[in-house]
């Protein structure tokens, strides 16, 4: 019997292995874990638009939205084999495959949302991009994420004393699993379209994800107290599998790779409406939103956690790069 992911996948596996005589038209097979209507879905398909447009159609993007293909740390290693071309997820996952993306998860890293973009449009986020390849992906672009806040369905948060003892779910990354210990909670690595079950069932206390995760996922139905921590600004990453990537002419590449630029600043935009609108609807909603949070002492905390995961020289650098960036717009 097949389960049903494997009955979804098989006719993308099959096609991954049709090898260098399938037609010129098959389409890149694409993954995200988010509706259609989601922000990074909605990259997708400017993709998929820019490549119909300037390929007369010979280029085009299957968008497979909703988790359908699975969990986003399954979808990546299905990407590596060549099972899917494209893959939008979230950083935290690639960060036990490629060291060098550690770097844009250390909490409270970034200054403000200008020093993150600056970061990832700039040459120190091209590097960690390229880094990818050692590991069969094709680092293609990062999109905004916005910032990361907790919520949880027991108290508000404003300092780190107000952490202690909570069970709170993380993504699938060492770092957050340090991160969440070293502020005195206890952290639970689930798949993103199990934390609502989690949350309802008492599973975990609460969670932490950006306004429109929030509200998409309806985190916020269980979870009410949302306190602004933004302790982490990591991006969303749009990587191709190598295999494929390999298999296409450098004016194929060329397409897909200015298309993909191309789209980062279209879902800047509808990114930045959807923040503020999620945010408006929660709190209409009733959501009880913390403004005042000490964010220096949550900061002090991740002294150790910084030192923990950059005790590498050339990812320490990294880092040391993104500090040091200027940025004219903050
Ligand atoms: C969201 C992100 C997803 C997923 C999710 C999570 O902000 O867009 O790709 O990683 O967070 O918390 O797992």
């Amino acid at each position: 019997m097949l389960t049903r992911r494997q009955f979804v996948l098989a006719p993308l596996l099959l096609s991954a292995c049709g090898g260098r005589d399938e037609p010129k038209t098959r389409p890149l097979f694409a993954a995200d874990t988010h509706p259609d209507e989601y922000p990074t879905v909605q990259a997708l398909h400017a993709i998929d638009r820019l490549l119909n447009e300037r390929t007369n159609g010979e280029m085009r993007v299957r968008i497979y939205a909703g988790g359908q293909m699975g969990a986003e740390k399954d979808t990546l290693e299905i990407t590596v084999f060549g099972g899917l071309d494209l893959n939008r997820v979230n950083l935290a996952p690639l960060n036990s495959i490629v060291p060098e993306t550690i770097v844009l998860a250390l909490p409270f890293l970034f200054r403000s949302i200008a020093h993150a973009r600056a970061a990832f449009d700039g040459a120190v986020g091209r590097k960690i991009l390229d880094a990818m390849s050692a590991q069969g992906l094709h680092g293609l672009c990062y999109y905004d994420s916005g910032a990361r806040s907790f919520y949880n369905t027991k108290r508000p948060i404003r300092t780190p004393d107000d952490m202690k003892g909570l069970k709170l779910r993380v993504q699938n990354s060492d770092i957050y699993v340090a991160m969440v210990s070293a502020l005195g909670a206890n952290p639970t690595p689930i798949p993103y379209g199990e934390v609502y079950q989690a949350l309802v069932q008492g599973v975990v206390d609460g969670a932490e994800n950006n306004w429109p995760s929030y509200e998409s996922a309806r985190h916020f139905e269980a979870a009410q107290h949302y306190s602004l921590t933004r302790h982490v600004m990591a991006p969303e990453v749009l990587v191709a599998s190598e295999r494929r990537w390999d298999r296409m002419t450098t004016e194929e590449q060329d397409y897909l790779q200015a298309a993909a630029y191309d789209s980062v600043p279209i879902m800047r935009k509808i990114w930045d409406a959807r923040v503020d609108a999620a945010r408006a609807r929660l709190i209409a909603s009733g959501v009880q939103v913390v403004e005042e949070v000490d964010g220096p002492a949550f900061a002090e905390l991740m002294l150790p956690v910084w030192d923990q995961f950059l005790s590498d020289p050339n990812i320490r650098a990294l880092a040391d790069e993104i500090v040091a960036l200027e940025v004219t717009d903050e």
